[in-house]
């Protein structure tokens, strides 16, 4: 008989809904299965292909095992030992920390892995002396920042919840490609009877369940919620109890919607009138109603606004702290640990302290990186984070990067960014430390263990942080509780700490698979408590107007970058360019794997035929996506599902797969929380050889 393998529970740690809990294999120190953790209500199904892609992942050939030096003046690297890489950039600290001062040092972090060990990197610039970091994020801050306004706080239903509902609007959400999990509460909701919306400019693998599909004009779903508002109020269909006890600004609501009819919001977001009263019709007399937003049209210059305008939808419907109802957009009842949870947390803070200049715009990296004076930068250190692919304007970051002198970057694979480096280090995978990370979708604490020792000489970030400290002369005294010793035994001491406020999160406890976040609501908002400053839901809020110098009230504004703008430049470019995510990647990562690159190693552009036509492009042509900030060639895939006048690529690729997205994006924040308004930005397409 031979023995069962080891069977640990662990948990994904990447930046995606599903935050899946698993069961994984380990035999002679190689991860063999993936499998399940049912425990997990949200994700019982188990890892999607990227997560079975792991045992690819960790064992890949390609992954950096040692500390790598780029041969001076050239493309190439070549392996150091730790000690010289650690001389090497302690060298580098010290001197321009000398001549500039701290602040010449760009820390970027990105989304690449969840965890509480992930502050381990702020602890360490402080004890250097400071450093200049980012504030915003690429990601969600407009949603989170105009649920914060109208609702006080970023938390939803349990994802399980949703089969209650009766109505499902998936509002520029793609879960069947980046929430698979919630497809299955979806379809339990439809086997009672549900109905499902999808409002998308394209066809998605999501919108193939519905029974409407909704393609606005990119940007303009605002214009869309507003006549929606519009009708409900004129119908009858608002829910006057409700909207009496937890509404605040209903009145000023209804009146700014009173101009706002179907035939205007057909206008200006290219849907028909017919589809507009359909959906008001369904919204008005099915509940309850969840409206699962995604983070699609959260990417515009309008995006605040344009989501305040949608939750308003669910306000006076009444739709809001029961069962089968509400804002489904992000749920961060587990993140307990610190600021997280609150979308301030990307502000820039007035007064961060411990040298810490918090100036650069997540979005606008690469020109503030360029613009940054007293002192300029001078270094970059960027672990988790794939800037030159994943930030807006490849271009500026890419001139950004290359004005420093000395660039540091952290990852498992040689990426574009890591390409760019004087030193790369290796990096650690999700199986190599343990780590405690929390979820945006499900409302699930778990531990992502340590199941295996590093390969080659990799070591985990927060060791290299405590050598570089000892180097920089700093003892045990100054770095308890702050930067642990390099250890597992330490590690531990350092998240038990850490779980210690929270009885229910015994590490032994976490170690058997996830734990309900304490005091989670499995019904957000059933206690109608609402953290705004009215205590109310606000449809005006002062804040909005303060702090974004916003309108009070979630009115509709035309994007930055319209092709109704009628300006040379959207008579020239006149194609939208959307670039969402993709089922087989988690952004950048995941694609240089072979068992990814089965089911397609190559960008395509999504174009409808009608806008091929008149280009001449037929399917399977190259073809050059361009505008004056760039172009990428990619081959042309001709589809009716997609809007006319849109285009699509999925964003994500390396430039040396063939060319990221962003080499188009402009780098542009949203109207709220210091987002990055990447789907703002038009383009043209021709035959590449033409
Ligand atoms: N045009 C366009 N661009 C976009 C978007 C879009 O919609 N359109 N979406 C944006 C969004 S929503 C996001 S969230 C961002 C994501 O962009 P990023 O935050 O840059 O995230 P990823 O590409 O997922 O991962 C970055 C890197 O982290 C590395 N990594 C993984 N685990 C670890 C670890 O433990 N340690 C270290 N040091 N590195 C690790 C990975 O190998 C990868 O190279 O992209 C944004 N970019
Ligand atoms: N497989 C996979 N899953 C992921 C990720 C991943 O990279 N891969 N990333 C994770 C992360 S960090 C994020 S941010 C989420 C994002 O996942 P989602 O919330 O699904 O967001 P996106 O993929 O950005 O866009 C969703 C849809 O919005 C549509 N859209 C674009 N513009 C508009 C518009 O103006 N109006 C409307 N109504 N729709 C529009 C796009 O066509 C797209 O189908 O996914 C998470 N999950
Ligand atoms: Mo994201």
């Amino acid at each position: 008989m031979c023995n069962p393998m080891p069977v640990y529970s662990t948990a994904c740690p990447r930046n995606c809904y599903s935050t899946c809990s698993m069961r994984v294999e380990i035999e002679d120190g190689r991860l063999r299965r993936v499998e399940p953790h049912p425990d997990n209500r949200a994700t019982p199904e188990g890892a999607c292909l990227k997560g079975l892609s792991y045992v690819e992942r960790v064992h890949s050939p390609d992954r950096i095992l040692h500390p790598l030096r780029r041969k001076a003046g050239t493309a190439e690297f070549e392996r150091i030992p730790w000690d010289e890489a650690i001389d090497l950039i302690v060298s580098n600290l010290m001197r321009i920390k000398d001549e500039l001062g701290p602040q010449s040092v760009l820390y970027y972090a990105g989304s690449g892995t969840k965890g509480l060990l992930n502050a381990v990197g702020m602890e360490f610039w402080k004890l250097y002396g400071g450093c200049t970091t980012t504030y915003g994020d690429l990601c969600w801050p407009a949603g989170l920042e105009a649920t914060r306004l109208t609702l006080g706080e970023n938390k939803h239903n349990a994802p399980w919840d949703l089969a209650n509902a009766k109505l499902i609007v998936m509002w520029g959400k793609n879960a069947a490609e980046t929430n698979i999990h919630q497809m299955v509460f979806v379809d339990e909701a439809l086997d009672s009877g549900a109905r499902l919306v999808v409002i998308d400019p394209r066809r998605t693998q999501t919108s193939e369940r519905a029974e409407l599909l909704i393609q606005p004009r990119p940007g303009t779903d605002g214009a869309l919620a507003l006549s929606i508002a519009h009708l409900l109020i004129a119908n009858g269909h608002v829910d006057r109890p409700f909207v009496e006890r937890h509404v605040l600004g209903f009145e000023e609501f209804a009146a700014s919607v009173s101009e706002f009819t179907p035939a205007k919001a057909a206008e200006i977001s290219d849907v028909p009138v017919d589809y507009i009263h359909r959906l008001a019709q369904l919204m008005g007399t099915t509940s309850p109603m969840t409206v699962s937003a995604g983070f699609g049209m959260q990417r515009y210059t309008n995006s605040g606004q344009t989501m305040r305008a949608i939750l308003a939808l669910l306000a006076i419907t009444g739709n809001i702290g029961k069962p089968g109802a509400g804002w489904v957009y992000a749920n961060l009842q587990s993140h307990i640990f610190d600021a997280v949870k609150d979308p301030l947390a990307f502000y820039p803070p007035e007064n961060p302290g411990g040298g810490i200049r918090v100036s650069i715009s997540t979005a606008l990296l690469g020109r503030h990186m360029l613009a940054t004076r007293d002192p300029p930068l001078r270094m970059a250190w960027v672990e988790r984070g794939n800037p030159v692919t994943q930030n807006p304007e490849t271009r500026t970051v890419l001139e950004a990067f290359r004005a420093l002198e000395f660039r540091v970057v952290v990852d498992q694979f040689l990426t574009d960014t890591a390409r760019e480096a004087d030193l790369v280090l290796p990096a650690k995978t999700m199986f190599e430390q343990s780590d405690v990370i929390g979820a945006y979708w499900h409302p699930y604490i778990q531990l992502k263990q340590k199941v295996m020792d590093p390969p080659g000489e990799v070591k985990p970030e927060s060791e290299v942080y405590y050598l570089l400290a000892r180097r920089l002369g700093f003892d045990e005294r100054e770095m308890a509780g702050r930067i642990p010793e390099p250890g597992d035994e330490a590690i531990e001491r350092f998240l038990k700490g850490k779980l210690e406020p929270f009885a229910e999160l015994s590490p032994d406890r976490l170690r058997e698979g996830p734990v309900l976040a304490p005091g989670h609501q499995e019904v957000a908002f059933s206690d109608y408590l609402f953290p705004t400053p009215s205590g109310k839901i606000e449809l005006v809020s002062a804040e909005a107007a303060r702090r974004w110098n916003a309108h009070q009230l979630p009115v509709y504004v035309e994007p930055d970058e319209s092709a109704r703008r009628g300006s040379r430049e959207s008579e020239e470019f006149p194609l939208y360019l959307l670039t969402p995510n993709t089922k087989n990647r988690i952004h950048s990562q995941f694609n240089n794997l072979k068992m990814i690159q089965l089911f397609g190693d190559k960008p395509f552009l999504l174009l409808n035929p009608r806008d091929a036509r008149e280009r001449n492009i037929d399917d399977g042509d190259v073809v050059k996506v361009f505008n004056r900030r760039g172009a990428i060639r990619v081959a042309a895939r001709l589809d009716n599902g997609i809007k006319a006048g849109c285009v699509l690529v999925t964003n994500g690729w390396w430039i040396t797969e063939g060319g990221t997205v962003n080499f188009c994006s402009y780098g542009r924040e949203t109207d709220m929380g210091y987002g990055a308004a990447f789907h703002d930005n038009l383009v043209e397409v021709k035959l590449a050889n033409e």
